[in-house]
Formats: structure tokens, sequence, C-alpha cells
């Protein structure tokens, strides 16, 4: 069979941990678009070139699908039966499909009624061991890395090192994509395996010579849980964007140390500017993405309105990863624009809503 695109392992299998009889999990992941907002980048400055990295368009909708496919085919490998994590909703929804497709057993630790409802529905009809914790996320992850240390099931959140691996494969597309790397990399951080995993990527393909810059990265997180803003633990983290609603991230450590040597940054934003973004995306720009991934959006906006790119000499490129789909939370679309008009089933009805007479 000639596939059109193998999935991240096969295409990038030289930069990945893997070998010859190294049997992969895939769902063909990656090779998702990078679509231009031309009038989103009007808005926000007159130089700016902006990009969209649509992770959601990934096969469980969101980027948690390319180191799951590196994190199961490893765990795979090594003989495991079974593996966990604790989740906001990605991680668990891309750990239950690709347990699902390896034959592995997959248990998940939700915080519970903190999920979007896209999620649930994931783990669940892929036949994961859902529990839900009584607690926040950092609490879930706790108990799954105690346990995952004691008990012989592997630990697939992004502290496994094959998380971050595949993940970086995102920032190679991008370079491919552009044929270079952009000038800055925005992206919504949370537990911090992703704006990890994009250095490591950037880094590995500059020094492989397959391009010739690093981006600087920006980073977003939501004002209520904004630990590595606040430099402290948040306990009780607070954000509409569940999917980064963590108060104490496992990368904490590695996601300064990029943006410290990427000469990025890292900023908040509140929710009404990630619901401002999130709207603008869909209503301008036609693409559907979750509240988490609008806070690179929101950011960029923020940033914008501050003179941050019109302060820059020339032409400014700019990609905001846009990590999960719009549709792992329905709730929140609905509740954030006007429900439908409820008329009798006639013509006459429709005309006279619509103000055509
Ligand atoms: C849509 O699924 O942590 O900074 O358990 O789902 O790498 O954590 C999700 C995180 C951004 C933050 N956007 O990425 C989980 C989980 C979306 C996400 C993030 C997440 P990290």
């Amino acid at each position: 069979m000639n596939m059109r695109w193998p999935g991240i392992i096969e295409t990038y299998r030289d930069f990945l941990p893997v070998t010859e009889t190294t049997p992969v999990v895939s769902l063909q992941e990656g090779a998702t678009p990078l679509v231009p907002a031309p009038l989103l980048a009007e808005k926000i400055a007159g130089n700016l070139s902006l990009f969209l990295k649509y992770e959601g368009l990934n096969p469980t909708g969101s980027f948690k699908d390319r180191g799951m496919t590196l994190a199961i085919t490893k765990a795979k490998e090594s003989g495991a039966k079974a593996v966990m994590c604790a989740s906001t909703g990605n991680t668990s929804a891309a750990a239950a499909a690709y347990s699902a497709r390896a034959g592995l057993q997959c248990i998940v630790l939700l915080p519970k009624g903190a999920i979007a409802l896209g999620k649930l529905a994931q783990a669940l009809i892929h036949g994961a061991q859902v529990i839900a914790v009584d607690g926040n996320f950092d609490q879930a992850l706790a108990i799954a890395r105690e346990i995952t240390a004691a008990y012989p099931v592997t630990l697939v959140n992004s502290i496994n090192p094959f998380r971050i691996e595949g993940q970086k494969t995102a920032a190679f597309e991008i370079c491919d994509d552009l044929g270079a790397a952009p000038d800055f990399l925005a992206i919504p951080v949370g537990n911090a395996g992703n704006i990890t995993a994009y250095w490591k990527g950037f880094q590995e393909y500059k020094q492989r010579g397959r391009s010739t810059s690093l981006p600087r990265l920006l980073g977003f997180q939501a004002a209520g849980s904004a630990p590595i803003v606040e430099g402290k633990i948040i306990e009780h983290p607070k954000t509409l964007a569940t999917a980064i609603k963590i108060g104490n991230p496992a990368s904490w450590k590695s996601a300064e140390t990029a943006l410290r040597e990427s000469n990025g940054q890292i900023a908040k934003v509140t929710d009404d500017e990630i619901i401002e973004a999130y709207k603008l995306l869909a209503a301008a720009e036609g693409v559907f993405a979750e509240p988490a991934s609008a806070a690179s959006v929101a950011g960029v906006i923020k940033l914008g309105r501050a003179g941050f790119f019109q302060d820059i000499d020339g032409n400014v490129s700019v990609v905001c990863v846009l990590t999960g789909h719009g549709l792992k939370d329905p709730d929140r679309a609905i509740q954030c624009v006007r429900e439908p008009v409820v008329v009798p089933p006639s013509v006459a009805a429709v005309v006279n809503e619509l103000c055509l007479s």
C-alpha cells in the first residue's frame, strides 16, 4: 500500500528513537495545515504575516496524537500491557485511541467535572477505564505518577520523554512549510510539555541543517492558571479554558529554559481575551479551535495592541499553534454566541424572521 502520509514516526524516523523492528502504532497523525490568517493579521499589525498551525486536524483532534503515537509505540515495544495518564481531556482522548489500536489497557484519571464533553466521549468510546478524581488536574497527575512508579503501568503524560520526542515534529512541519523557522511561535502553555517539544524540534532541525534560524517563543497561560508567569504554584487554578487549567506544570523548568534560550517571553491572557480570540478565529478566518488553543491568538492580539510587532522593522512572521479542535468543547461554543431562534414550520415565518419582506 502506498500511503500518502504515513504518520510522524515514518516521516521523521531519522529524528526519533525507533529501529527497524519497532512496532509502530499510528493513526497517520501529523501533516496538519499551516493556514494563513491574513484578516486577523491585518487587525493586529500592518507588518505581520500570521499563520495558524491547525493541530485540531489530527486524528483525535489535538496535538497530543504526535506524542501519543510514539509513547504508545514505545510502550508496546517494551512489552507493557497497560498505560495510564492524568488529563484535562486531550491527552486521555489520544491515549485511549492509540491504546485501543495497540491492544493495550488504558487507564485515565480526569479531574471530575472539568473536562470538555467531546474529550470525555472520546476516552469512553475508545474503551479506556475512566476514573474521575474529585480534585484538580495537578492532584490527578500526582496520583498517576505514584501509581505508575509502583505498578507495572506505563505513564503516558508528557513526563514520558517519548511524548516530547513525538510532539517536536510539529516544529519540523512548520519549517518545511514555510521554508524557514518563523520569527515567532505563539503557543498556549498548560503542563508545558508542548513548548518544550517545539523548542527541541526547532533546535534539532537547525542542528541537522534542515533550517537556518530559530524562532522566539511566545508562551501564553490563562490568567487564573498562570504559575509560570506568576512564578508560583497555583493551588486552585481557574479558567474556562479547561485544557490549560493547570497550577503546577510538570515541564516548568524546561519551559523556562526554552523561553530563555529563544529570547522569548511568557504572559497571561484573561478568559475574556481568550473568548474574544476564539470567536474572532471562527468568525473571521473560519477556523474553529478550542478555547485553550485561542490563548495563543489572544496573546498575539494583546502584544499587537501594545505595539510589540509594530516596533520591529520589516515583515514579521508569527505562527500561532491551535492545539485542539473547537468541536472538543461544543458547550462553550453555544454558550458564548446566540442560540438559534425557533419559528413555526412555514416559509412566511422564516421570511419574516429574516426581514426579507
Ligand atoms: C488544547 O490533555 O494537559 O503545555 O491533559 O489540551 O503541553 O500541557 C492538555 C494540554 C494546550 C497545553 N492546548 O499543552 C491534557 C493536557 C490544548 C491542550 C494544552 C493542552 P501543554
